[in-house]
């Protein structure tokens, strides 16, 4: 008797197992750790009333409030804060990228740590998601965030940008995707994604196009990054200590040469040439752009166009006679960056070439 209850017991048990995998019915999953890093910006800030949408003082809310104001948080992932600045991103130095990339670098190596949030200000967020698509050695979602308007006013964007920041941050599909700048409830790549309008939500744009969406704690991918990133980069902020000087020349009608002068005379071993168009350079600015690349100053053309520059080697100025580089699709900020990073390793213009076509 007791045999065939047990056999009866052991066919339920299995009959009950094989209905929950039908079922779907999911394990109780753990939830992911993700660290939030707070660096300041408009994301924490603060206005002195509700309708102050646009006037406000950043950096100044600590991440801790910032993580209590959304107790949602919590159903998504073990979140913990940590205040590495309390800065306006256009005040970032090139230091401040170091110290963050350091620390995310360290954060990512723990198992203990799934992803990382890294709130921000919307200025310089394209510049601080690129510098870290370059160096940082994981395949762990690192996600980039700000906010339009301070938590302080109506329709604040900074609370909904958070939560889909963390909760991609800590998605196993977002994992391998390169840095990512999450705003709007849209993913877009940290390498691509440049702040386009300054006085609206919908502000970050992609001229290729955004990789996802975030809605409702869901992910939902169109594209991945087809250039060289985080892991795949030559690039180690572990080996890095500091970014040589790399200075940006705007020009348009009427230019001279006084900036990119001056910029020499203060150290720089490269000045981005932001211009109209294709990168076009004046022809009175040839001759002093050729004179300083004879002195070993690399000369990298990129376009300051709106939707997205593309600038195109020995198109309308022969770059290759002049020994100048084309900065690609970047635009002058991103150009900056990359050239920083790409100095630290090495000075010979071909070599920059080919890292400005890969990355
Ligand atoms: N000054 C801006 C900055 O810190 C505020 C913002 O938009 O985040 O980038």
């Amino acid at each position: 008797m007791h045999m065939n209850l047990a056999k009866f017991v052991i066919r339920c048990l299995v009959s009950i197992a094989a209905a929950l995998a039908v079922s779907g019915a999911s394990v109780a999953q753990t939830k992911p750790n993700v660290v939030i890093l707070a660096t300041g910006g408009t994301i924490a800030g603060a206005g002195a009333d509700v309708t102050n949408s646009a006037t406000y003082q950043a950096a100044k809310v600590p991440v801790d409030k910032l993580i209590a104001g959304i107790p949602q948080l919590a159903n998504v992932a073990n979140v913990r804060g940590e205040q590495v600045f309390q800065v306006a991103s256009e005040s970032f130095k090139n230091d401040n990228l170091i110290t963050l990339g350091k620390r995310i670098s360290a954060l990512l190596k723990r198992s203990d740590v799934d992803g990382v949030v890294v709130t921000h200000g919307t200025d310089t967020a394209e510049e601080t998601a690129y510098f870290l698509n370059l160096v940082i050695k994981s395949k762990k979602p690192i996600v980039v965030v700000a906010s339009m308007r301070p938590g302080t006013a109506m329709s604040a964007d900074g609370m909904l940008n958070l939560y889909n920041a963390v909760k991609v941050a800590g998605s196993k599909d977002a994992q391998g995707r390169g840095v990512m700048v999450v705003m709007n409830d849209e993913i877009n790549s940290g390498r691509d994604v440049t702040k386009a309008i300054n006085i609206k939500v919908e502000a970050f744009k992609s001229p290729w196009g955004a990789l996802g969406m975030v809605v409702e704690g869901q992910n939902y991918w169109f594209r991945r990054l087809d250039k060289r990133h985080t892991v795949n980069s030559e690039f180690d902020i572990d080996k890095i200590d500091s970014l040589p000087l790399v200075e940006i020349a705007y020009a348009g009608g009427n230019v001279n040469d006084t900036a990119y002068r001056a910029f020499a005379n203060a150290g720089a071993k490269a000045i981005i040439h932001a211009g109209p168009g294709n990168g076009s350079v004046s022809g009175t600015l040839v001759p002093v752009l050729r004179a300083l690349r004879g002195k070993g100053i690399q000369i990298i053309r990129s376009s300051h166009v709106n939707a997205g520059g593309f600038v195109l080697r020995n198109a309308e100025q022969p770059d290759d006679k002049y020994d100048w580089v084309v900065a690609h699709d970047l635009n002058p900020q991103k150009a900056r960056i990359l050239a920083s990073v790409a100095l630290t390793s090495t000075n010979d213009s071909k070599e920059l070439q080919r890292i400005f076509m890969e990355y």
